[in-house]
């Protein structure tokens, strides 16, 4: 696919995908949102791919829904919907990053608004460079949280915090971020692109089958009873079980040496 909007790379089993309207804060078009689509559809399909690394060109990582192209089509499109545009465009997207069978680690580069805080959330790790923020930008513009905010963020910061947050729009810091427990790590602007580099190539090699699984089971985990977990972690231990990777791990660790998984 020949991407407008989207930078793409890779490098050691790590696809790189750079949100790339850096004028606008890489605030989200329809178009962008279905090159992000294609992208990790792509990524689920490439064996090459292990790890995906997702960032923001220039001074932003992502400033939510554009404002501008969206008064725009409301004015010239009669049936334009919030709802539509949402169902059709941002969850498709966001679901199919949760249901990635591999990590997807956010290289927060700078603000993270709106739904480019969820876009952020929806990742599976994130790295927050020192000049990052992270904004619930939606009430600022007397909108509610959408693309996954509501579920990811109480999950993430404990209810009060995910409220106050989302009452309030205000800016959290990099270092607020990492208190909190919305951000993994914080690193320096200039090095963070290379400290996330680093962790994805450290996963890219790494067992994906059961990274994979991983995924799945927590996704599962935090919203079952424990009965339910059990029976899904036994089922996904199977499937584990019966990766080649799983098999080399044995054997290296018998073999007191380090593991080569091949993601399979
Ligand atoms: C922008 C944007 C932007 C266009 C900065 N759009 N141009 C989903 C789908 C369907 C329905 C509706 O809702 C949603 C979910 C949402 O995401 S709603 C929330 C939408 N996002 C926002 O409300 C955030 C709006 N932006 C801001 O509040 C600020 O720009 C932040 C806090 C992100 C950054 O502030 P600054 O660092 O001071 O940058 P800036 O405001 O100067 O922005 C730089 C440029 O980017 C500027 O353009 P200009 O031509 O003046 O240099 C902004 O107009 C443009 N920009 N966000 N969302």
């Amino acid at each position: 696919m020949d991407y407008q909007n989207l930078l793409v790379s890779e490098a050691n089993g790590v696809l790189t995908l750079t949100l790339n309207r850096p004028e606008r804060l890489n605030a989200f078009t329809r178009d962008l949102l279905d090159e992000l689509l294609a992208a990790f559809e792509a990524a689920r399909s490439a064996t090459s791919v292990r790890a995906v690394v997702l960032t923001g060109a220039g001074r932003g990582f992502c400033a939510g829904a554009d404002l501008v192209a969206g008064s725009e089509a409301m004015m010239q499109e009669a049936a334009f919907s919030y709802s539509a545009m949402l169902k059709r465009h941002y969850n498709p997207l966001i679901l199919l990053m949760r249901s990635l069978p591999k990590p997807i680690l956010a290289a927060v580069n700078g603000v993270a608004a709106g739904a480019g805080m969820s876009l952020a959330l929806a990742c599976d790790l994130r790295l927050a460079a020192e000049s990052a923020s992270f904004t619930q930008a939606f009430v600022k513009v007397g909108l509610v949280p959408d693309s996954g905010s509501t579920w990811f963020l109480p999950k993430l910061v404990g209810p009060a915090r995910a409220l106050e947050l989302m009452m309030t729009g205000r800016r959290v810091t990099a270092d607020e971020a990492l208190a909190l427990g919305l951000a993994n790590r914080v690193t320096p602007d200039s090095n963070l692109l290379a400290v996330t580099q680093e962790m994805a190539e450290g996963l890219a090699s790494g067992p994906t089958v059961a990274l994979g699984l991983i995924k799945a089971a927590y996704e599962f985990g935090v919203e079952s009873s424990l009965a339910a977990a059990l029976d899904y972690e036994a089922d996904a231990q199977d499937v584990a079980g019966a990766s080649t990777d799983h098999a080399e791990g044995v054997t290296a660790f018998l073999s007191k040496r380090s593991p080569s998984f091949r993601g399979a």
